[in-house]
């Protein structure tokens, strides 16, 4: 009975593990290649309605910067994304263009963020973790909102998720804030995680320990 126990305590601990060491990495783009490629020089900026992985879902498009622009450079390698972008009304929003298969697991996502200008009102992104299939609305599976300024430098902004069953999810951002052509940067955008297929079965057994448990403290606690 006691080594039961045991194991059944080992296979909760495993559903709560967090996003470890040794998580694997399910997407990446820190938008040093783009196709169409950018044309743009350094120290300029280009306007895309689609890049290699995403697409524009509002707004104008997705600002790729190439080098140093106003004096700022990518958080890694010559570019960024900025999703205030040209022309004014410039708040834009873009989501994966295709959809990542993940098992039941713990996920985190996360980017390099930096407030363009010394005003956080303008400098806004939202970012959201949602699933691709289901299209009623109520898709959301984690968001958040980065709002900060240029003082504070390059920042990692993180999400972690959990997922209970296997799920094709889609990484969506936006500009909010002040629509001025000036906002947020967005840099190495990256979904790591560790997956943990359980069987149905196993979710039950732990509930029923969990009552056990229950059961135990209960008689205990009346001696
Ligand atoms: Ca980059
Ligand atoms: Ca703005």
């Amino acid at each position: 009975m006691k080594k039961s126990v045991l194991v059944a305590f080992g296979g909760l601990a495993l559903l709560g593990a967090s996003v470890g060491a040794n998580a694997a990495s399910y997407f990446f783009d820190g938008f040093e290649s783009t196709t169409p490629a950018i044309t743009a020089n350094g120290g300029q900026w280009q306007v895309f309605n689609e890049l290699t992985k995403w697409k524009t879902v509002g707004g104008p498009g997705i600002e790729v910067q190439n080098g140093v622009v106003d004096g700022i450079a990518a958080y890694d390698g010559e570019r960024k994304i900025e999703l205030d972008s040209h022309p004014a009304p410039g708040n834009s929003a873009m989501e994966t263009k295709n959809g990542i298969d993940l098992l039941a697991g713990s996920y985190t996502l996360s980017f390099w963020y930096l407030g363009r200008t010394a005003t956080a009102e303008t400098n806004g992104i939202n970012y959201k973790i949602f699933n691709v299939d289901d299209v009623d609305g109520d898709n959301v599976i984690g968001f958040g909102t980065a709002e900060d300024v240029l003082a504070k430098n390059w920042q990692k902004i993180k999400l972690d998720f959990n997922l209970t069953a296997a799920t094709k999810i889609g990484i969506y951002f936006a500009a909010v804030g002040t629509d001025d052509t000036y906002g947020g940067l967005v840099d190495n955008v990256r979904l790591v995680g560790t997956p943990v297929p359980v069987p149905a079965a196993a979710w039950l057994f732990g509930s029923a320990l969990m009552g056990l448990v229950g059961v135990a403290r209960r008689r205990s606690s009346k001696v």
